[in-house]
């Protein structure tokens, strides 16, 4: 099949899980459209069956917000007509999900049918989305695309419960390949952030303010005097800063390392002996995922879908927003142990082994071909 693939080129989850899904997708012999503004982080390397195609914004004085939009369904419409597109599949509703109907609309006025699936993956929906700016359009996105899926069931509840849905919303979870997760000491970071021992405790992110780096910090900070840890943060975003600011004001500074984006982070989970996301929402948690199917167990907040991927008490511990002395004090029971931190890293790779991307890639080919067949 000829898919076009529209995402957002960044850190951000939705364009990982894009990414990926275009070249699992092309490693099966479908040839993949990236269509994005720059090229996208994890699109790195030449790989056959795949094509990127970027989407340029003219710029003119009148202009005071530019009309990417625009530019976007222009690029849509050319890249359909031209490679014969059989499906657009367009990931992170805003702006993505009306930009596809109207360019499946122009598409149309040419003799070409060009079916929507929309993936809808969190803040999409649960922060913007639902914000009054946006709404009328997103609802009527999610009604008239040919199909719409839900990275978790915890965010199909959310997209029913904050817009008028008349569409079907499937979940298909979001996955990760597996077998990329291998320990390889060798080349651990271990040996320099924590060169007496010390454990590592571990967060990646865009570092916004949903991600609550704070209670990261503060959790650390008890974790520290109980354990002799160093706290390794991964990403960068308007977080990082206030984030350094409050290292600096608890005198903790030569614990906490900033090591700032890094692309493949394989190679650098499987140093850590627990990751933690204390976030205040979280459709998914790919970076949860990551950690686990590393061996790594996850001190999280019980929000969104994280409950739907790991396991209270088994694969790591659920806290409340905000209670940071509970994620502590549960890092502290993993982390004091050796046999005990095992058997949680036992599990939390078991557990990772259930969104592992043979199981979840047949899922949306088969998707793929119920839309087409539709026409
Ligand atoms: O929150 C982020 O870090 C980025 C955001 C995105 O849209 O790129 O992530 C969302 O989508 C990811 C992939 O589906 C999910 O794993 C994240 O949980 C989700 N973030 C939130 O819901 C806050």
């Amino acid at each position: 099949m000829k898919i076009g693939m529209v995402l957002y080129p960044t850190f951000g989850g939705s364009g990982v899980v894009a990414t990926e899904l275009g070249m699992a997708l092309a490693r099966k012999g479908h040839q993949i459209h990236f269509i994005s503004y720059s090229q996208p982080v994890r699109l790195d390397r030449f790989m056959e069956n795949v094509f990127y195609h970027e989407v340029n914004v003219p710029s003119y004085p009148l202009f005071e917000y530019h009309p990417y939009e625009t530019a976007l369904t222009s690029k849509i419409v050319n890249v359909a007509l031209h490679e014969r597109l059989d499906i657009l599949h367009v990931h992170y509703a805003i702006p993505h999900a009306s930009v596809a109907l109207l360019a499946k609309q122009i598409v149309l006025s040419k003799g070409m049918h060009l079916p929507i699936i929309c993936t809808l993956h969190g803040t999409d929906i649960t922060l913007v989305g639902k914000d009054s700016s946006y709404k009328p359009v997103i609802t009527y996105a999610i009604n008239h695309s040919d199909a719409v899926t839900a990275v978790s069931e915890s965010l199909r509840q959310d997209t029913l419960r904050h817009f008028e849905v008349i569409n079907n919303i499937r979940v298909i979870y979001n996955f990760i390949d597996t077998s990329l997760y291998k320990f390889n000491p060798d080349e651990c970071i271990k040996k320099i952030t924590s060169p007496n021992g010390e454990k590592v405790i571990m967060h990646i992110s865009n570092f916004r303010p949903v991600k609550r780096i704070p209670d990261i910090i503060r959790a650390f900070d008890i974790i520290r005097k109980h354990i002799p840890s160093k706290l390794v943060l991964i990403g960068d975003g308007p977080e990082r800063q206030p984030a350094e600011d409050l290292v600096g004001t608890l005198g903790i500074s030569k614990d906490v390392i900033f090591l700032g984006k890094i692309k493949s982070t394989e190679n650098i989970l499987p140093c850590a002996d627990l990751f933690m996301l204390p976030s205040d929402a979280e459709s998914f948690g790919v970076s949860a995922l990551e950690a686990m199917a590393s061996g790594v167990p996850v001190i999280s907040t019980n929000v969104g879908g994280v409950p739907e991927v790991q396991i209270h008490g088994k694969t790591g511990f659920l806290s409340n927003v905000g209670d940071y002395a509970d994620m502590a004090k549960n890092a502290i029971y993993i982390l004091e142990n050796d046999e005990r931190r095992k058997q949680f890293s036992e599990n939390a790779k078991l557990r990772a082994a259930d969104f592992d991307i043979k199981k979840i890639l047949p899922i949306y080919e088969n998707l793929y071909q119920e839309i087409r067949n539709k026409q």
